[in-house]
């Protein structure tokens, strides 16, 4: 899906990572593959015009919905929903679904941005700036919501790491909601292994399960150009498979998404490919 904000080629995304052998790979970790192919998302007619506050919204919500059932059933069915991007804005579908049968889920939301505008703090009217806090019950009514309750998350399990780039309205609301977020200067401060195992043990309070939200902009562009919205200064490529590896190794996730590649920007599919390397990370890979 590629309508959470104006640059094309992030709906090419989920096909560059299966161009990059996800499949394969996953299969030799012994994961057998249930894949369902890529959703229908309805293109607009036309480009939002003026600074609209919530772009292709419509659209964003019915291609949610559809999402949400999938991950769902997917769910039920004792499978582990590894959803590809697509735009960030697919994570308001995905954790919809992981939330309706998973009431207590925590959120880890790995990314540059926290994704915490309101359609009243929005700097661009992109509505992927605004997912994380739909779904922790604020902003516009018809992204909060979706599938006709909410919130979706308990606000005190979210925890958001690798921000660099905070748009002042979402400060103030990461502020009064006391969310948690560990900022690349946390990162550089106290490091990742610290970091993660506190984050893993916010959003797994009591027990409860996981939803890993990877946004590939979190890491540094150098090694992942191929984002809709790069941000210098980010998780080096160690950094990042160390925060797959720790997940991985609480054996607390039982959903991922994987977003925001963009192969019209990405360089020879690096992007994709280390899409592939950081799943895989997340999945196991490394555990002896
Ligand atoms: N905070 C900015 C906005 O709301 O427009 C940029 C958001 C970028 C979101 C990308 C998917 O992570
Ligand atoms: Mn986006
Ligand atoms: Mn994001
Ligand atoms: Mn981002």
């Amino acid at each position: 899906m590629d309508l959470g904000a104006d640059r094309r080629g992030v709906d090419i995304g989920p096909s560059a990572i299966r161009y990059a052998g996800l499949s394969d790979h996953l299969k030799r970790l012994g994961h057998t593959i249930h894949d369902i192919g890529n959703l229908p998302v309805p293109q607009p007619e036309s480009r939002p015009i003026g600074n609209l506050r919530l772009k292709y919204l419509d659209s964003i919500i019915q291609s949610s919905s559809e999402l949400a059932d999938e991950v769902y059933q997917a769910l039920q069915e004792n499978e582990f929903p590894l959803i590809l991007g697509g735009d960030h804005s697919i994570a308001l579908g995905s954790i919809s679904g992981v939330a309706k049968a998973h009431p207590n889920v925590g959120i880890i939301w790995v990314d540059a941005h926290t994704d915490f505008n309101t359609e009243e703090t929005t700097p661009s009217g992109n509505i992927h700036g605004m997912i994380l806090a739909a779904l922790a019950g604020l902003g516009d009514p018809q992204l909060v919501n979706l599938g006709g309750w909410s919130p979706k998350i308990n606000k005190q399990q979210i925890v958001i790491i690798g921000a660099r780039d905070i748009d002042p309205g979402e400060q103030a609301l990461l502020r009064e909601h006391h969310i948690h977020v560990f900022t690349m200067s946390a990162i550089d401060q106290h490091g990742i292994p610290s970091l993660m195992k506190q984050a893993i043990e916010i959003a797994g309070i009591d027990g409860a399960p996981i939803h890993l939200s990877l946004d590939l902009d979190s890491l540094d562009p150098r090694d992942a150009p191929g984002v809709g919205t790069p941000v210098r200064g980010g998780l080096s490529y160690r950094e990042a498979h160390l925060a797959m590896e720790l997940v991985a190794a609480s054996q607390r996730m039982i959903s991922m998404d994987v977003v925001e590649v963009n192969s019209i920007l990405d360089r020879e599919n690096a992007t994709a490919q280390l899409a592939v390397e950081l799943t895989l990370s997340a999945l196991g890979k490394t555990i002896l």
